[in-house]
């Protein structure tokens, strides 16, 4: 496509793939049963590869699949170099991996080392005795001075754990405790003895050995923590938050240092590595990125999926889109020379976008192109997360007993303990829970979705009937046609991939527009992110655009007898247009 003028060497040298790459995450619970377990598998990974390279993705991230008790749906790993058995075996793996790279595809890790399950040899070694050699590869410590162990507020500290109550759990036999940021069945894995750094390097080359291309590394800005474990600054109830003192430690960066060092130097090329990073600045984030630093290609950071909550997740409020453009407009912007974002609206954390940020009644299709094509024209990396290319939505979960998510349910259980009203209590859960991602795939009407033959293990969204992926493809004009056009669109048009972003009416409550630069090359990307009709004419040198061409759009084509740039409720179009002034 990249007729007019030439392409400028910088931009020539900097074409890491993973530049011009999209990443498809795959959370195996609820993507494909293939053995009717009710719960999704390898196998049923295997049988959907094809239609993974038919929507074009270049990248699968799959969630965990190791051995673990589940207690955080496999967050909490009991081996890291084997297969969970209800997903299949190390063979299926291989098997899945071959069908992956057949069709030039590539397959990322999840990296689970800043806790492992408290059923791991390593910690079920660990707390056999406070002399055993690996009673230091976890953090224990005694109770607060001149407090019994075992009392409330005798941890060593007040930090509150992510799940609910205390991030410390009392042992009776060694009269310690020990430290889970999570659950109480994921204690943290101490990174500041080598050999706990060592056995997770050892791990990360043997994955790398079998062929896998690289990694997400959960919560990776957690594993160093400040030695001296201060209390942290306590806000309402028992709990402290403790983040400033685990949250970017001071040996960060040292020990991501080491783990390139040791793990991927030499193989770095054909390899992508994304560090989850709750809590991380654009400052951090450039140092983190920095290729010159060598630590990882690009972080998950987490503002924009925070914008529209209070002091917590479940204190809702409603989301201005000036703050949105605000917040990702400086991602752009800050990592716009150095280092790399990544691109996503939702994950297996997060509610499902178009019922967050779209509108998931009368316009859900219109309005999960309009956030598809607003994302997907950033400067970064997108990652689709699975049955976002179908436009799925939260589920209408009734009563608590529907929830299968840990933090949800100790979330019921805390807050109505403590007063809530349960009602009030499930409608944040409703909104904000986990388990609105986790929903089994809608991939046809016949039974369950076409998921499995079995019982799924969470309810199936009701709404599959309408939104599933044999529908989808069977539609020109359905959420995957266009999710598939806009990764053709980054394939083939450089500027999406490298072109400079600019920001453009970053104040407009309806409007998200910006434009991408490469060489002489522009595009115009509007969104029209409200249920009204909005107009875009007073972006800068709007002239500029008259002749332009109109590469894509998700609504009937402009309508001659209106201002052209005259956006119908949740409407995106991308005009591109080559830049004469050269
Ligand atoms: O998530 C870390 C994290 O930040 C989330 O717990 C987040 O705060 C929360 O989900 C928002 O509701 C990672 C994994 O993605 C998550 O699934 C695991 O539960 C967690 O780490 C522990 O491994």
């Amino acid at each position: 496509m990249q007729a007019a003028g030439e392409l400028s060497d910088a931009w020539a040298t900097d074409r890491q793939w993973w530049k011009s790459a999209v990443v498809y995450q795959i959370y195996p619970r609820s993507f494909a049963d293939s053995d009717g377990d009710g719960i999704g598998d390898l196998g049923g990974i295997s049988s959907k590869i094809d239609y993974l390279a038919d929507l074009g993705v270049d990248v699968i991230w799959l969630s965990p699949v190791y051995p673990s008790p589940q207690d955080d749906a496999g967050y909490d790993i009991s081996n890291y170099q084997d297969i969970e058995p209800v997903f299949g075996t190390l063979a299926d793996f291989d098997a899945l991996l071959g069908a992956v790279h057949d069709r030039g595809m590539k397959l990322v890790m999840d990296l689970v080392v800043n806790h492992t399950s408290d059923e791991h040899p390593w910690f079920v070694e660990s707390k056999s005795s406070p002399v055993n050699p690996k009673r230091d590869w976890y953090w224990w410590r005694p109770g607060r001075e001149g407090m019994h162990g075992g009392d409330p507020g005798a941890e060593p500290t007040n930090w509150r754990a992510s799940f609910s109550g205390s991030a410390w759990q009392y042992q009776a036999e060694s009269g310690e405790y020990y430290l889970h940021l999570f659950s109480r069945k994921q204690p943290d894995l101490n990174w500041e003895n080598p050999e706990v750094r060592g056995a997770v390097y050892q791990m990360m080359r043997w994955w790398l050995d079998r062929g896998v291309d690289g990694f997400r590394m959960d919560v990776i800005n957690m594993i160093s923590k400040d030695p001296l474990l201060p209390d942290g600054h306590t806000r309402s109830g028992l709990w402290g938050d403790g983040s400033p003192h685990y949250i970017n430690g001071p040996r960060l960066h040292e020990f991501l240092q080491e783990m390139h060092r040791e793990v991927l130097a030499g193989r770095k090329d054909q390899l992508l590595t994304v560090g989850e990073m709750p809590g991380c600045t654009v400052e951090e984030a450039r140092l983190f990125t920095d290729q010159a630093r060598a630590e990882v290609d690009m972080v998950f950071q987490f503002e924009h999926v925070e914008l529209d909550q209070g002091a917590t997740k479940w204190e809702v409020h409603p989301l201005r889109l000036a703050d949105l453009k605000g917040s990702l407009g400086r991602w752009q912007a800050g990592l716009a020379d150095v280092g790399w974002n990544s691109l996503y609206w939702n994950n297996h954390d997060q509610p499902r976008a178009v019922s967050r940020f779209g509108d998931d009644g009368e316009y859900r299709v219109r309005s999960a192109k309009l956030l598809g094509t607003l994302l997907h024209l950033h400067r970064g990396t997108p990652y689709v997360y699975q049955g976002e290319e179908l436009g799925m939505t939260n589920a209408p979960f009734a009563q608590i007993s529907d929830f299968r998510d840990i933090e949800s349910i100790n979330h019921f259980a805390e807050a109505t303990a403590s007063g809530q009203s349960p009602e009030a209590v499930l409608a944040a859960l409703r909104t904000m829970s986990r388990d609105n991602a986790r929903t089994p795939v809608q991939w046809n009407d016949s039974d369950n979705a076409g998921f499995s033959t079995g019982q799924p293990w969470i309810p199936v969204n009701p709404n599959y009937h309408e939104i599933n992926a044999s529908a989808a493809r069977a539609d020109p004009e359905s959420v995957w046609h266009h999710y598939r056009t806009l990764i053709d669109l980054r394939h083939r048009e450089p500027a999406v991939a490298y072109g400079d972003f600019t920001m453009v009416l970053p104040e407009h409550e309806q409007i998200y527009a910006f434009t991408r630069r490469l060489d002489d090359v522009e595009l115009l990307v509007l969104g029209n992110v409200s249920g009204r009709t909005a107009m875009a004419d007073q972006i800068p040198y709007a002239g500029n655009w008259e002749n332009s061409e109109l590469l894509i759009t998700n609504a009937p084509a402009p309508d001659p007898s209106q201002p052209r740039l005259s956006l119908l409720p949740w409407e995106a179009r991308v005009y591109r247009r080559v830049v004469a002034d050269r």
